[in-house]
């Protein structure tokens, strides 16, 4: 058995962390005001409650990559190397500077007009994340983002503007990315300030906008362009039992029933006994109204997508402290497993074993829609010599294909993370590079911003080329 002809290649990117241009005909988001250095991790955990930019901090969305302004140049390369798709995010502030007006901004859909058609020009597939972890921050002040079911209406009038403009030429839509990181990051992922004595009933309050929001949009998808696929998207990455031990067998189910609450409600359409019982054992209550659990049952995704960077370990002996560094989901060591530059655990089995358990838990089409190494490149004679990350891709793009062509998994396509460098989600830095094109930029946001092709570029052109036949 071999891929399939309509296999889908190519690159993933978000709109905060390539864009730039973030005050060209656009208004200010969550994901703007996440400075680097110290202060980035507070208040991305929204516990730091940081609403305009200050002198002190360096904001590297203010200039991303600088998309905006060579997306053009960016895409002809996306198309050298043979992408069939390509992932971006709408910034909602370039539609909806403040979220509260009436009309969209002309001038932000005019920026993706153009994207998409450059796209189309080279039959490069747009797969569009609605929700790249950005929200206006207006409507942080106005009612606290999504904690509040008022932002529903918000992001369906985003949705309604994107899927009428949009009809016929995007097909393939993800309502949130990696859901469940509002859970670890509630102001980086939903805009969320958390106040004294807030925590999970918050978070879970705010997760059920999100999920009734994204039924909602799969409903308005569907009734605009009965074409349009749509899809959840979770953080992927199953998680190990440090020993046999039963106990820390059931720990690492427990761990792993953390993200897949989020994608039972969007693809099975009801919420897992396993959480009804868990919020009433933590006392969590949450204002569902009636009429949600049809809403839900209703319209689920056609699709999931996921990112995968690593497997995860757990153990419920409190002597066993090793963790990794780096990670938002801080996790075991596992003594099986090496690690990227940032602590990352290279799991590339874990690949195989995590769309395994994906598909035998939805029996839907998985789309892997982010996985790559991130490491640091050095520029010599206007390449990089990059076989680090040609052996992880290596490594990756076998299991997966040994998941499609050796266990049967349902999958759509590949897109590799910052196929093009860009600023990093967690740290913010720019050298922290997954790209198969090269940036010349620094963490400072020094550099001339010009684009070089790295080893890894050739490489990924076989593998599509040869539809994952050469890697
Ligand atoms: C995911 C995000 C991406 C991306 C990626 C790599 O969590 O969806 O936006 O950045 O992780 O993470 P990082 O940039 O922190 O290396």
């Amino acid at each position: 058995m071999k891929m399939n002809d309509n296999f889908l290649w190519g690159g993933a990117t978000a709109a905060n962390q390539i864009e730039g241009a973030y005050d060209l005909h656009r208004g200010l988001a969550n994901v703007d005001l996440q400075p680097t250095g110290k202060d980035r991790f507070p208040i991305c955990k929204g516990v730091l409650h940081h609403l305009a930019f200050d002198d002190q901090h360096n904001y590297p969305a203010k200039h991303g990559i600088d998309f905006y302004h060579h997306y053009k140049e960016d895409i002809k390369l996306f198309a050298e190397m043979g992408f069939k798709a390509f992932r971006l995010s709408i910034a909602w502030t370039r539609i909806f500077p403040t979220g509260l007006e009436e009309e969209p901004n002309e001038d932000g859909l005019k920026f993706y007009d153009d994207v998409f058609h450059e796209l189309k020009k080279y039959d490069i597939e747009p797969v569009v994340t609605i929700c790249h972890f950005d929200a206006p921050v207006a409507l942080t002040k106005a009612f606290g983002s999504w904690k509040s079911r008022q932002m529903i209406d918000c992001y369906l009038k985003l949705c309604k503007v994107l899927f009428t403009r949009y009809k016929g030429i995007v097909k393939y839509w993800i309502t949130f990315n990696e859901i469940n990181m509002i859970l670890h990051l509630p102001f980086t992922a939903a805009g969320i300030i958390l106040e004294e004595g807030e925590g999970e009933e918050v978070l879970y309050q705010a997760a059920h906008h999100e999920l009734v929001a994204s039924a909602l949009a799969t409903k308005m998808a569907h009734e605009i362009d009965p074409e349009n696929k749509i899809g959840c998207m979770l953080a992927a990455g199953n998680t190990y039992p440090y020993t046999p031990d039963p106990k820390d067998v059931w720990a690492s189910i427990q761990a792993d029933r953390e993200g897949y609450f989020f994608i039972d409600v969007q693809s099975r359409g009801y919420y897992p006994s396993y959480a009804l019982k868990m919020f009433e054992r933590k006392g969590i209550h949450l204002d569902i109204h009636e009429e949600d659990h049809d809403l839900l049952k209703e319209n689920t995704v056609d699709y999931i997508s996921l990112s995968y960077y690593s497997s995860r370990l757990t153990s419920t002996n409190k002597t066993i402290t090793q963790k990794t560094d780096g990670n938002v989901f801080a996790t075991l060591r596992n003594p099986y497993l090496k690690a990227s530059q940032w602590g990352w655990q290279i799991d590339p089995l874990g690949l195989r074993i995590t769309l395994n358990s994906l598909y035998d838990r939805y029996q839907k089409p998985l789309f892997i829609v982010e996985n790559g190494l991130g490491a640091k490149d050095e520029l010599v004679n206007g390449t990089v010599e990059d076989d680090y990350r040609i052996a992880y891709l290596h490594e990756h793009i076998k299991t997966m294909k040994e998941a499609v062509e050796e266990d049967g998994v349902d999958l759509m396509g590949y897109l590799a993370w910052g196929c093009i460098d860009l600023i990093s989600a967690s740290t913010g830095e720019m050298s922290k590079r997954y790209g198969m094109i090269y940036v010349d930029l620094d963490d400072e946001g020094h550099g001339t911003y010009q684009r070089y092709k790295k080893k890894s570029f050739d490489y990924y052109k076989q593998v599509i080329a040869s539809n994952g036949e050469v890697y």
